[in-house]
């Protein structure tokens, strides 16, 4: 059987042909254009990227190599015994374009395995941090501190040729990929479980190894939910903060280890990543203030005492979607089939039922509608990793997958560095003159 390397390299020549025939024959064809707008406004809908691993669309939202989140808890490889696809799955997808067997998915763990032990040295600086420090912080710490493992930097010290970039950057995103768990797991029982630290299941894949080495339950379905959590996060095309700075930093011939470390950063922010704790932390103050799970109309008030605060609704809203994120219809079938009577699960619900209507009226957001971290928490609350300040961490090993498939892939197309062009406001201003709209 040929090895994901192999297989990956087949792929590389041809794909090339592809993307230099664009560049070469229709450089100069427009795709987009831009608008003061978007200058001043994030950026928002300008085409200015290649990105093959994902694509979102507003309405359906993302599609991972063409195929929909329920459709690749259809296709993709389970555990024995299981429901929920597995991240090894989704990783070959991403990479190859190309749904894998259970053969590909078991070759898959088996390398990642091999790669996955922690050196002495980055124990001993993850020991260093001071206990209470935010777990992202530790995360892409430990990123960063790994990064003295990288091989692209070794070989382009070494007078690299550009033909090679690929060879090196697959080898980082392995070896680092293989580690996230370990590393999750190690920042979690460090900071909450008092250092009592669990050794590794080698028989076990690497979303469900992950759960083990957590040890918050023996629930055979909490294996699942971290599967299914580490396939659904995975990317979201190459726009939102995480997937975009991790391309960007990547594009400087910054290695794997840089460029993820800057992307979990970037994931940290409480408008991304964070607001699956955030989430968590805003059920929990309602839950307390109101004395329980609330009445709809106890809710709707405490979203608009939330609103007029000046504060967001945390999980709902999206800077491209403008529909129910498929990643939180797939949690809430998750909890459905799991958790149907809990508490929180029933909060969860009925701040779906309220808030769209309650942010349609307050009149501000484009997407009334909840996004992927409106749901995550509470189903990891359920299985006792009740320490939502580590939510975004489980993102963050999730979205590695996504953002390092296609980092191989930019370096083996040759994508260059990065440059958008920036303007002043005075440049903004005097363009308007030179071209005053017309009057309406
Ligand atoms: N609650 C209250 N106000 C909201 C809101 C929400 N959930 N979502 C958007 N708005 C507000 C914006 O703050 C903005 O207000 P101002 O005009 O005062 O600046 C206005 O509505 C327009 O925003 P928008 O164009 O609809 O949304 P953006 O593209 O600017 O931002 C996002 C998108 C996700 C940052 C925003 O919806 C938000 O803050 N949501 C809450 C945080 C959240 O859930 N983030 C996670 C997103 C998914 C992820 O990346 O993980």
């Amino acid at each position: 059987m040929a090895t994901l390397k192999e297989k990956f390299y087949a792929k590389v020549a041809p794909m090339k042909e592809r993307v230099q025939k664009l560049s070469k024959e229709f450089g100069d064809v427009n795709v987009s254009s831009v608008n003061v707008g978007q200058v001043v406004g994030g950026a928002r809908d300008i085409i200015s990227m290649l990105w093959d691993v994902s694509l979102l669309d507003k309405f359906e939202g993302i599609r991972f190599r063409g195929f929909s989140i329920p459709e690749l808890r259809e296709k993709l490889p389970k555990a024995p015994g299981g429901t929920e696809p597995l991240p090894e799955g989704i990783f070959h997808l991403l990479l190859l374009g190309e749904l894998p067997t259970a053969e590909d998915c078991a070759a898959i763990t088996e390398e990642w395995q091999k790669r996955s032990v922690l050196p002495q040295y980055l124990l001993d600086t993850m020991n260093a941090v001071a206990k209470d420090t935010h777990p992202m912080t530790q995360f892409s710490l430990a990123i960063l501190q790994l990064q003295r493992e990288s091989e692209f930097a070794r070989r382009y010290k070494e007078k690299m040729p550009k033909s090679q970039y690929w060879d090196a950057t697959y080898e980082d995103v392995m070896n680092l990929i293989a580690k996230l768990p370990n590393i999750a797991a190690y920042i979690y029982r460090r900071s909450y479980k008092g250092g009592k630290h669990i050794a590794p299941n080698l028989k076990l894949d690497w979303g469900a190894n992950l759960a083990h080495m957590l040890g918050v339950t023996d629930d055979p379905a909490f294996k699942e939910l971290m599967r299914l959590y580490l396939c659904i996060h995975s990317d979201h095309e190459g726009g939102n903060v995480s997937a975009h700075t991790t391309h960007l930093v990547g594009s400087a011939l910054s290695d794997a280890y840089y460029s993820l470390s800057a992307g979990m950063d970037g994931l940290a922010g409480p408008l991304h990543g964070l607001a699956n704790q955030e989430v968590l932390r805003w059920i929990q103050e309602l839950v307390k203030d109101l004395g329980g799970v609330p009445t709809k109309e106890q809710l709707e008030k405490y979203m608009w005492d939330t609103l007029n605060g000046g504060r967001v609704i945390p999980g709902y809203g999206h800077a491209v979607l403008r529909k129910t994120d498929p990643r939180y219809v797939a949690q809430r079938e998750f909890a459905l089939k799991h958790m149907p009577d809990y508490d929180l699960f029933k909060v969860v619900s009925m701040v779906y039922e309220v808030a769209p209507d309650v942010l349609t009226k307050h009149g501000k957001t484009k997407n009334p509608w909840p996004n992927v971290d409106a749901h995550s928490g509470v189903l990891l609350y359920y299985y006792g990793a009740v320490e939502y300040d580590f939510y975004t961490v489980f993102f963050g090993v999730s979205r590695a997958l996504g953002v390092l498939a296609q980092l191989v892939w930019d370096r083996a197309l040759g994508l260059p560095i990065e440059r958008p062009k920036s303007v002043t406001t005075e440049w903004l201003e005097n363009f308007i003159k030179e071209h005053p709209p017309a009057a309406k």
